[in-house]
């Protein structure tokens, strides 16, 4: 396999906690996902993406790490997962696992050594200050709400946390850290794993002044700090290249310009990065907890100024709408009613059609949606609760909020895979930790896996499209009728070929007039409608009509 083979691939992210139970506790196991490798196999992806199963408290499901050596047991043994990984193998499938090194859990031994003293050997893994006029260090806030400080009475001094209380950031400063963290990647890569998801990784160098950030948003102020190149090198040689990883970044606000520096391959840093700008289309003035609509003529901007700024840059993207903190984009750019299977298709031919590398979220396959929850006490996210408390403390009432959650809260993907119309969606014969959409009877897997012309199937058709055809790789790309307030039209060319894909994203029909030269002799590649015209000519495009031409 050449050494870019995840050009070409799909990656399917599972998050277990949701993915299926196998013990009737309620939460997902690696058991359970053993048991669906060869739904994934059906499906077509290359590889899968792990999210955490390390010992965790689950404080963030995961995301806080008390031993990188260890697997969670409520997700099951070290022998479960060596297995997942034998039989995800024995698939031909590839599996990463998800990187979580910018902090950890403070249930973590390294934390509570560093907690215990302030001479303790342990001190300088962490970042610790001391008060500034008596008070927080700086204005940096965490991206889950409030000050990114915490306080620790024991020893005078403010600990930094971008994200919850309970996760503390490392001080990659501290040589003796990075040792550590490499030793761990080595464990891992040792047992036959191929590759990472490398979490929030850009925030892992901080200005060592520790400046208050003048600028507005204290968590765009932290990223994309100024040894973080330097320090994604040092991994890359130790460990990443030598094991021939597949590895992503996180991005977490981050720009094009790092975004081509950390993926351009002569670099060796990564091989692509997610950024979620094209994702926050729906946060007026950047407030992400507000209710608000999408604004379609920025999403085509933004997806294309990255679709041009990657390919001219010589960087890779990493593809998605959706993941574990995201809604799913059914309910947020698509229709949850009529139209929920021709938005859902239509979607997924938007995104993989471009040149990256796609990655598709649990259920997003089976055109999964938000689950409105109507009650406060149905949400378990500690970001959702943070959220909760920050807008009650600004005076919304539990209405307003849920209204809110609804829309832009994590809970939206993490609610449990739907399985079939059997109680629980088929998750788990016990209670879940969260509830299922109420919408499972309709949209499970043993009911797509029935239908004729169903997501599932576009799905496979895409990813079999990506392995067909070289252009969807390395093919450059154009924007068309930009301004379009319904239409997202884009080209893709390569040598004498060229790709005309054509999207509409609302429920009106449009009529489509757009001359591409050579149009005429484009053949139909891809269509959300049974009956679209097998030739590009002006066109009426019905409700989410979604439609390929390929010109040669
Ligand atoms: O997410 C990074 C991150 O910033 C997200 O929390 C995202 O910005 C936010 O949810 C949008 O509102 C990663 C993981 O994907 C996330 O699950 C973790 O909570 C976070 O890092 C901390 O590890």
């Amino acid at each position: 396999m050449n050494e870019a083979w995840w050009k070409k691939a799909t990656v399917y992210q599972i998050y277990p906690k949701s993915f299926h139970d196998t013990t009737g506790n309620g939460i997902g196991d690696i058991q359970g996902i053993i048991q669906k490798l060869d739904y994934l196999k059906k499906l077509g992806i290359d590889v899968i993406w792990l999210t955490p199963v390390y010992q965790s408290p689950q404080k963030d499901n995961g995301y806080d790490i008390s031993d990188y050596y260890a697997i969670e047991p409520t997700y099951g043994t070290m022998e479960d997962f060596q297995r997942l990984l034998d039989e995800t193998h024995a698939r031909g499938m590839k599996l990463i696992m998800d990187l979580v090194i910018n902090h950890t859990s403070t249930e973590h031994e390294w934390f509570k050594q560093s907690a215990s003293s302030k001479t303790n050997a342990y001190r300088d893994f962490y970042i610790w200050k001391d008060p500034v006029d008596d008070s927080e260090p700086t204005n940096w806030e965490s991206k889950f709400g409030g000050n990114a400080w915490q306080y620790d009475e024991k020893t005078g001094q403010y600990y930094l946390h971008l994200f919850d209380v309970t996760q503390a950031d490392l001080n990659w400063e501290n040589k003796a850290v990075r040792e550590k963290l490499v030793e761990m990647i080595q464990f891992w890569a040792e047992k036959g794993i191929d590759g990472f998801r490398l979490d929030v990784i850009n925030l892992i160098s901080k200005d060592q002044h520790f400046p208050n950030d003048e600028t507005g948003d204290g968590r765009k102020f932290y990223t994309d700090g100024p040894r973080v190149h330097e320090y994604l090198h040092e991994i890359n040689q130790a460990v990443f290249s030598p094991y021939n990883m597949m590895t992503v970044g996180e991005m977490s606000s981050t720009t094009l310009e790092n975004c081509v520096l950390y993926t351009n391959p002569e670099r060796k840093e990564l091989d692509m990065t997610f950024q979620f700008h094209h994702l926050k289309v729906d946060y007026p003035n950047g407030e992400k907890w507000t209710k608000a609509p999408f604004d379609f003529i920025k999403l085509k901007k933004i997806l294309s100024h990255w679709q041009v700024g990657m390919h001219v840059g010589g960087g890779w993207n990493a593809l998605f709408w959706c993941n574990h903190d995201q809604p799913r984009v059914v309910s947020r750019f698509g229709d949850e009613g009529e139209y929920y299977k021709e938005s859902a298709k239509m979607l997924a031919t938007t995104i993989h059609m471009m040149q990256g590398t796609p990655y598709i979220y649990q259920g997003e396959e089976i055109g999964m949606t938000n689950p409105n929850f109507t009650s406060l006490d149905q949400y378990r996210d500690v970001e959702s609760i943070n959220a909760y408390e920050n807008l009650k403390g600004k005076g919304k009432s539990d209405e307003e909020i849920i209204a809110i959650l609804q829309q832009k809260s994590r809970d939206n993907a993490r609610t449990p895979m739907q399985w079939s119309d059997e109680a629980n969606a088929g998750f788990t014969t016990g209670t879940p930790w969260i509830a299922p959409a109420p919408n499972y009877p309709d949209i499970n897997v043993e009911k797509v896996l029935q239908e004729h012309n169903s997501v599932f199937e576009h799905y496979q058709k895409l990813i079999e499209l990506r392995k067909k055809y070289d252009i969807i790789t390395y093919g450059d790309y154009q924007l068309l009728i930009a301004d379009d307030p319904q239409i997202f039209a884009y080209t893709r060319n390569w040598h004498n070929e060229t790709l005309i894909v054509i999207n509409n994203f609302y429920a009106d029909e449009v009529t489509l007039n757009l001359n591409v030269e050579g149009s005429e002799n484009g053949q139909l590649l891809l269509a959300n409608y049974p009956d679209s015209p097998k030739k590009l000519r002006e066109m009426i495009l019905r409700p989410y009509e979604s439609v390929v031409y390929y010109v040669k």
